[in-house]
Parts: C-alpha cells; sequence; structure tokens
C-alpha cells in the first residue's frame, strides 16, 4: 500500500490549485511588504499556471508598494457573490487578520493557509506553514516550479520586495542562505533591488517624516533602558495625514539604542492600543505578544490591548516584565 499523500505542505497546496480554476487570494489588513508582494507575485504565478485570480486585501495597497507592478489589481471591497473555487490566505497568523472578507467565508468552498508564522492553532485546508522561510515571498519562489509555472519579472519583483522588507533588507536574524538564494533568483529573473529598496525605504512623504519626529519625540526607556518605547496616538495620524501604514521601521530606531532589547510601538485604536514588538535578538517578542492576545515571530510581533493608554502601558509592563525576565 502506497502512503496516502500528504493533505497538507506545498505538493498539497499544488494538487488543489491545480483542481481549480478561479482563486480569491488574500492576506492581512494593513499590510506589509511581504502581505502585498507575496499576494500579487502569486497571483501573477497562477496566472502563468493558467488559472484565474482576484487579489483582495481590505487595507489596499500602502502608498510605498504601489510602485508594484500588479499594485493597481488589488481591490480593498467585494460586493458580488463569492464566486471561486476557494480563498487562498497569505501571511496570517490568524485568518481574521484579513478583515471584513472574513466574515463571508462560509460562502467559499475552501480555504487555503500559506503562511510562514507560528501560530497556536492549526487552520485551513490544505495548509502550508513553515516558519523556517524569511517570508511568503520566497514560499511563493518555492511553489512556482511546482505547479510548474514561470516567474516572471513582475512577479519576480514582488516576490523580491516580500523577501526584502520581511528580512529588514537582509538584515534580521531569518536571514538564511535560503532566502538570500532566492532573492539572486529573483533578480536574476527581472526583480530591481535597488527600485525596491528606494522606493520602501527611501521614499518620504512630508506626512510620514512629521509622524516620525512625533514617534522620536515620545520614544522613551523603560525597564531599565531594556524597553525602549515610542507612542503615536490617532491624533498623531491625523495630524500628519498618515495611517498605521507609515510606522514600518519606525520601531528600528528604539530597537538601535544601546541595551534595548525590546522595541515597542504603542499605537492608539478606536477601543484600546496596539503594541507592534521587535526584538534586539535576545527576547523572543512573539511570547510577549502572546500575552497580549497576539503573536507572531520570534523578533517581530504584534498584540493588542483594549481600554485606556495607562491601563494598556501597564499590562503592556507586566508582560514585558515577565518575558524579559524569564
Ligand atoms: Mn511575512
Amino acid at each position: 500500500v502506497s502512503p496516502k499523500p500528504s493533505q497538507n505542505g506545498p505538493r498539497a497546496v499544488v494538487r488543489e490549485l491545480r483542481a481549480g480554476r478561479r482563486w480569491l487570494l488574500a492576506s492581512h489588513e494593513n499590510p506589509d511588504g511581504d502581505a502585498v508582494g507575496a499576494l500579487i507575485g502569486l497571483g501573477l504565478v497562477l496566472e502563468e499556471a493558467g488559472l484565474e485570480v482576484c487579489l483582495y486585501n481590505s487595507s489596499g495597497v500602502p502608498a510605498s508598494y504601489a510602485f508594484l507592478p500588479g499594485s493597481e489589481r488589488l481591490i480593498s471591497e467585494i460586493s458580488g457573490p463569492l464566486d471561486f473555487d476557494g480563498l487562498i490566505i497569505l501571511d496570517s497568523g490568524d485568518p481574521e487578520r484579513i478583515g471584513p472578507l472574513w466574515e463571508r467565508r462560509g460562502e467559499l468552498p475552501l480555504i487555503m493557509n500559506i503562511d510562514h508564522h507560528s501560530s497556536t492553532r492549526p487552520w485551513g485546508r490544505p495548509r502550508w506553514v513553515d516558519t523556517g522561510y524569511s517570508a511568503v515571498g520566497e514560499m511563493i519562489h518555492a511553489l512556482a516550479p511546482l505547479l510548474p509555472a514561470r516567474i516572471s519579472p513582475q512577479a519576480a519583483q514582488n516576490l523580491y520586495t516580500a523577501i526584502m522588507t520581511d528580512t529588514g533588507s537582509f538584515r534580521y536574524s531569518n536571514t538564511s542562505p535560503g532566502c538570500l538564494a532566492a532573492a539572486a533568483e529573483l533578480v536574476e529573473l527581472g526583480a530591481d533591488p535597488s527600485l525596491a529598496a528606494r522606493e520602501v525605504y527611501l521614499t518620504f512623504t512630508p506626512g510620514r517624516l512629521a509622524l516620525l519626529a512625533r514617534a522620536l519625540e515620545s520614544l522613551e526607556l523603560l525597564e531599565d533602558g531594556r524597553i525602549g518605547l515610542m507612542r503615536v496616538s490617532l491624533a498623531a495620524f491625523k495630524d500628519t495625514g498618515t495611517g498605521p501604514e507609515d510606522l514600518d521601521g519606525f520601531a528600528d530606531y528604539a530597537r538601535g539604542l544601546k541595551g534595548v532589547e525590546v522595541a515597542a510601538i504603542m499605537r492608539q485604536v478606536n477601543d484600546g492600543y496596539k503594541f507592534s514588538l521587535r526584538s534586539a535578538g535576545r527576547v523572543d517578542v512573539a511570547a510577549l505578544a502572546a500575552q497580549l492576545g497576539g503573536g507572531g515571530h520570534v523578533m517581530a510581533a504584534g498584540g493588542f490591548v483594549q481600554g485606556d493608554e495607562e491601563e494598556a502601558l501597564a499590562a503592556f509592563l507586566q508582560a514585558a516584565r515577565r518575558t524579559l525576565d524569564g
């Protein structure tokens, strides 16, 4: 008796993709470079394989990723019936993170999970979740030859940008031989690294620069300098005409301070505060975020506390102390 083929992993994903024709692709709201790049990259790769795709992100495309070829195809609302063979959710440890579309999941015959976050409860069928990948963009690069499908120069630009941003420009600890090899091949296939770096890191709007100034002004050191905390209020976004996506990379300033082990951005939302956490290397911020009802990676994670500023800060510090001393 030959062993039953696994219902999960890249080959199961390919089998399912091939069995369908029309796919709806989604990634988490307030998307980062991986959530946008992997989404468009997979869409273009599936089209090369002769499939039809619809690309959804409830937040739309952040300005710094509008340069990505195919970004104009992202939609943030779907009004008609969900006439698809299934939904593919990318880069979301928790499927609810795709936003309002999740409410309509009952209309879809299948929900697939392709991700590199560590998740406490498995979901999706089939699912391919592998924390060994630096970015979902790197996973899509590995998936293409299995389909098989060509990675066009446009897809390569998206997948390269996904890997670049999730590794902090190949500086974070998830920068592996595998992701560097994938990035090199994507450049060979037509990705332009200098374009990606210029658009993502070196292009500031005046509003974003003003937001950075306010975030830096708020920076304080807590717990004997082991925590670097920045606070961003709803008013700060409003005054500067910016949004949460403009905070991308700001935590690096706090993390870069000597002695800081955890960098945190405490961002006001309607009913509480979201915490975006970055580790300097020793502390597992995913464990810290889990205490705040969130999750993520060892080096980058996020959580949420309901309540006013004082309550949120107290809850964060309690969780942070536990993790720092653990
Ligand atoms: Mn990612």
